[in-house]
């Protein structure tokens, strides 16, 4: 089993209820045990300005899939869900799983890139992480804790349960 870690992120039809939604199907994927799921969060989009604010959370699972395994699940979900894929950069969507961390491995090949490219600058990723593994550290030995300290979370907002 190893330790995986989830980013979500909705802005478009009833973004909390895609995230509510998407965590459901994360409890039933094959070969993998939902372990924690962090509160979700409101956030400001980065990128484009003109779509809806975002809903955020992370969820943490363990796995025997494979990285690659486990990313056609994500994407199977998001099409579930209503993903468009857009050429638009950063543009809105019903659901975006991306596949923070998967234990301390670190991949990079044509279909992925883990630890995700955006991880570490993101308080809508950083700050969720950490609510469910504050001690964690990254494969390249930096601590969450300090990424934490250094992002700006003046745009994001802890949604009530
Ligand atoms: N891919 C490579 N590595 C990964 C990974 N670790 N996890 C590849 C998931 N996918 C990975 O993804 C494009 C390709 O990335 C996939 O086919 C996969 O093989 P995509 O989901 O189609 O594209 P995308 O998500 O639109 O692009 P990108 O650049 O990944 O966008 P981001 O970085 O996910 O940003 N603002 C707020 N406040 N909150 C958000 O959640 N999200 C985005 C999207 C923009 N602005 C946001 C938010
Ligand atoms: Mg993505």
């Amino acid at each position: 089993m190893t330790d995986v870690f989830v980013a979500l992120g909705a802005n478009l039809s009833n973004p909390k209820k895609q995230i509510l939604r998407a965590i459901d199907a994360l409890q039933h994927l094959p070969d993998s045990k939902l372990i924690a799921c962090s509160p979700q969060y409101s956030s400001a989009p980065m990128g484009p300005q003109d779509q809806p604010d975002y809903v955020n959370a992370v969820a943490q699972l363990q796995t025997t899939l494979s990285p690659h395994q486990l990313l056609d699940e994500l994407q199977r979900i998001e099409l579930e869900q209503g993903r468009v894929r857009k050429d638009e950069r950063w543009g809105p969507r019903t659901l975006d799983l991306d596949l923070l961390l998967y234990g301390q491995q670190v991949i990079q090949d044509e279909r992925l890139t883990v630890p995700h490219y955006g991880m570490t600058q993101r308080a809508f990723v950083l700050i969720p992480l950490y609510d469910i593994a504050p001690a964690l550290i990254l494969p390249d030995g930096r601590q969450l804790a300090e990424l934490v300290a250094a992002c700006d979370s003046s745009t994001l907002f802890r949604l009530p349960d």
